[in-house]
């Protein structure tokens, strides 16, 4: 201890703190853990932590976006890509700014990522209260606008003194570098606080590294496991993004390779292993591979490894089924690895693939498992080819191409270590499905929250994440229209991002949800709306006036062509395409449970509820 003292402002504190916190970076050497942060100011920041950013351009960038959801998708998409090992930060006013990152703090909290929320708050002091945007609660005078962020934060403090932060600012790390806590934190930084005063130690602000834990499992729930998959008939792997965050796609590879285990994979798991390795059998669940899926129905033991089984990947409970099946959860994750009666192996994923292999070795799968897989993986061979081959020839007029066959172009014409990136829409069903991933880090679609607006913004987290890779957003014309300000950062930053708009004007896939369920066609296709006009909306001259460079194309062949030319081409790339809003790939896939109305002057409502009433029966 210096026992010396800085006096400084809270908020000059806090930045200087964040910037001396580090990491161990891929080459060993230490890097900053907080790549930077995105501001938007207003009167609740700009004069306390805009001034305290300006003075610390060179430890902490700040970046300016357009709207303060989407600069909080970047950060979340930044940490995503960054495997959490890198976050980023974000400060707003108090008020409507504050407010508009509540839907971001969801999303890291349900996907478990990373990011640092720093929204102004009103006036410790209440002296000139109500403050411009403040909130009044009539029976609470502690509540503010950003008491909505506790139930979507990992963790959540209000700094109403600036000595505070001597102990939230550590807490924060802790969480934010906790592989099982991990989440969004949220420090609401009283605008007055922000301008205070106050002594700090210097060694407050040493530069920290800060390790990722990977805590084995307890010797007892690991030799238990083996004793399950020695004795297992029909073992299967389910990787989630636990495989990846712990970063140990190398050790799954190997011990799915030694012990011939078969490996399906979540959405946040999705590249855990290369799409061709021998165990590898694609998408599970509601969106899965028909050979994924069969080899779920058929498992004697299912071994969830990083997974958090939401319901997408167990078919709502409906896929894994029957007596005499056993679940395990392997899971850094208590509260993960004792769902849905699962044997719990509660370690970090890398630590226990780790510690398996030595004990399985010798051990391999019986043979007739691979040879039952074997009929159903060379029908999904076929059903891949079909979905994503270019259509035949000119298919006419009326013919649009499908989210499959755009997809099947985009493969195509992708860079080996390319990055794709999607959140809404029917995309990620397509996609979990049908992307092949070629590489590591290949398939960034946030599918926890599922949230419309994520995948441009997204796209641009992604690209700064890893500036060496392309990324290929793909956005339908819905979520496009939600949220597309932050081309104009992007183009700004001089950062290169390819979008690919699929334009089937309208709520696609809820709309086919919609009818799935027995309900007519309503207020999803822009045609089923109430309008005076039908719009006819430009994509591409959209685009272009935030500085992208855009096209129209006609079919998947003008698409490919487009594509080939954005490669080599700077800034953001738009590509818009008229697409077939009816047609999903209907290969593979499960049952999702969605609630159907249980009466209904409907005749289709009532024939839905007939058939939704019997696959409930399967539900475990
Ligand atoms: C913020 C948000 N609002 C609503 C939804 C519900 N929702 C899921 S997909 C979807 C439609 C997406 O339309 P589009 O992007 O055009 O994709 P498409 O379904 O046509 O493929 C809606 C409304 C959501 N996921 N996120
Ligand atoms: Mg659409």
């Amino acid at each position: 201890m210096s026992g010396r003292v800085l006096r400084l402002t809270a908020a000059q504190a806090t930045v200087r703190y964040l910037a001396a916190q580090r990491v161990e970076g891929a080459d060993g050497q230490a890097v900053p853990y907080f790549a930077g942060c995105w501001a938007i100011f207003g009167h609740g920041n700009v004069a306390g932590l805009g001034e305290a950013l300006q003075c610390s351009q060179d430890a902490l960038p700040t970046y300016r976006a357009h709207n303060e959801q989407a600069m909080a998708h970047a950060a979340i998409a930044f940490a995503k890509q960054a495997r959490r090992r890198r976050a980023m930060v974000c400060t707003t006013s108090i008020g409507p700014g504050a407010t508009n990152m509540v839907t971001a703090a969801a999303l890291a909290h349900v996907n478990r990522l990373p990011v640092l929320f720093l929204p102004g708050d009103v006036y410790a002091s209440r002296r000139p209260d109500p403050v411009l945007q403040q909130i009044e609660d009539f029976g609470d005078g502690t509540v503010s606008a950003n008491d909505c962020f506790r139930p979507v934060s990992r963790y959540f403090d209000r700094l109403t003194r600036p000595e505070q932060i001597l102990d939230a600012l550590p807490k924060a790390m802790t969480v934010l570098t906790d592989p099982a806590a991990c989440g969004p934190v949220t420090l609401a930084f009283c605008q007055d606080v922000q301008a205070e005063a106050w002594d700090y130690p210097e060694d407050f602000f040493a530069p920290r590294l800060w390790r990722f834990r990977r805590p084995p499992a307890d010797p007892y729930d690991l030799a238990d496991l083996v004793v399950r998959i020695r004795a297992a008939r029909r073992p299967l792997i389910i990787a989630g993004g636990g495989v990846l965050y712990a970063g140990a796609e190398a050790l799954l590879a190997d011990l799915a390779a030694a012990t011939g285990v078969p490996v399906a994979e979540t959405q946040a798991g999705k590249g855990a292993l290369p799409w061709d390795h021998p165990s590898n059998l694609g998408a599970v669940g509601v969106t899965g591979t028909g050979v994924a899926n069969a080899a779920a129905a058929e498992a004697d033991l299912v071994i969830g490894i990083g997974t958090r089984l939401q319901d997408f990947t167990t078919g709502s409970r409906a896929l894994f089924r029957g007596a005499g099946r056993t679940l395990v959860q392997v899971n850094v994750s208590a509260h993960d690895a004792v769902k849905q009666g699962a044997v719990g192996v509660v370690g970090d994923a890398a630590a226990v693939l780790a510690a398996l292999a030595p004990l399985l070795a010798g051990w391999r799968v019986p043979a007739d498992w691979a040879r039952a897989l074997a009929a159903p993986a060379l029908a999904w061979d076929q059903a891949w080819e079909a979905a994503m081959a270019a259509p035949g020839g000119p298919g006419g007029d009326n013919v649009l191409p499908t989210d499959a066959q755009v997809l099947g172009a985009l493969w195509r014409q992708a860079a080996e270590d390319a990055v794709v990136v999607c959140a809404a829409g029917g995309l990620p069903g397509e996609l979990h499905k049908l992307w092949r991933v070629r590489r590591p880090g290949g398939y960034h679609v946030e599918y926890g929250y599922s949230c419309m607006g994520y995948e441009i913004a997204g796209g641009l987290g992604v690209k700064m994440a890893e500036p060496e890779r392309d990324v290929h957003v793909v956005v339908g014309d819905g979520s496009y229209l939600m949220m597309n300000s932050e081309i104009a950062t992007a183009a700004m930053l001089g950062l290169k991002l390819t979008i690919t708009v699929l334009d089937n004007r309208g709520y696609g896939c809820i709309n086919r949800l919609q009818r799935a369920t027995g309900g007519a066609p309503f207020n999803n296709l822009l045609a089923d709306t109430r309008h005076a006009a039908l719009p006819a909306i430009d994509f591409a001259a959209h685009a272009a006036s935030l500085g992208a460079t855009a096209r129209k194309v006609a079919d998947i062949a003008a698409l490919e062509a487009a594509l080939a030319e954005a490669r080599s081409g700077t800034g953001v790339q738009v590509i818009v395409i008229d697409t077939d809003p009816a047609v999903s790939t209907a290969a593979g896939g499960a049952w999702w449970d969605v609630a159907v109305p249980e009466v209904s002057d409907r005749a289709a409502v009532r024939q839905a509820r007939a058939a939704y009433d019997e696959k409930t029966k399967d539900q475990r």
